[in-house]
């Protein structure tokens, strides 16, 4: 019995030794990483007071895409490797119940660190659309293939131009070792050069 307790402490303490957990509330001034879509700028973003999940700030994301569907990067996680996973949980607020807007949290490859545009294919995400009534909690796991090393995690949104959601209170799990850049963190990053930004990779 004491072994068996010593094994459990020994696994729960491996899991905490090799995982790091970054989360992010958008209470400081820092939106998103990047933009994607059809639209100039593809969404319009913006630091909201309400409604908010908790603190006294949200991110408010309003699609302003005239066609496809628009993403704001709000999540970057390098220094992956095969067989890693990375779990991201996040809140979303949209109060039109089966009809949009709404949003959805997905992610895509980037392995280059010196270009938060870059593209190396789908990582899918979460397929549920949510209840579309007020907050609720969504996330996903993606598990690294391929030599992948960089993943980019996303907020769709699914409306038409000028409809809006609400996110808040972001969660991102990642091994320990890889690097998690927030909207705040990648804004400091970019004031470095090219080399060093190659030099933390
Ligand atoms: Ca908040």
């Amino acid at each position: 019995m004491k072994n068996l307790l010593f094994a459990v402490v020994l696994l729960a303490s491996a899991q905490l030794a090799f995982a790091d957990t970054v989360t992010y509330g958008w209470e400081g001034t820092e939106t998103v990483l990047a933009l994607y879509g059809t639209g100039e700028p593809p969404m319009n973003v913006a630091i909201a007071t309400d409604p908010v999940h908790s603190g006294s700030q949200s991110l408010y994301l309003e699609d302003n895409s005239p066609t496809g569907t628009p993403a704001a990067y709000i999540v970057w996680v390098l220094g992956l490797q095969d067989g890693d996973e990375v779990t991201a949980s996040i809140w979303r607020y949209d109060t039109t119940p089966s009809a949009s807007p709404s949003c959805r949290i997905w992610g895509h490859w980037n392995d280059d660190p010196g270009d938060v545009m870059g593209y190396n294919g789908s990582a899918s995400g979460e397929t549920d659309y949510g209840p579309g009534t007020g907050w609720d909690e969504t996330g996903y796991t993606w598990t690294v293939a391929d030599g992948h090393t960089g993943l980019i995690i996303e907020m769709r949104t699914y409306s038409s131009a000028g409809d809006a959601v609400w996110v808040d209170d972001l969660s991102v799990t990642a091994p320990s070792g890889c690097t998690i850049l927030t909207p705040d963190n990648f804004v400091s990053l970019q004031a470095s050069t090219w080399a060093e930004i190659k030099a933390q990779f």
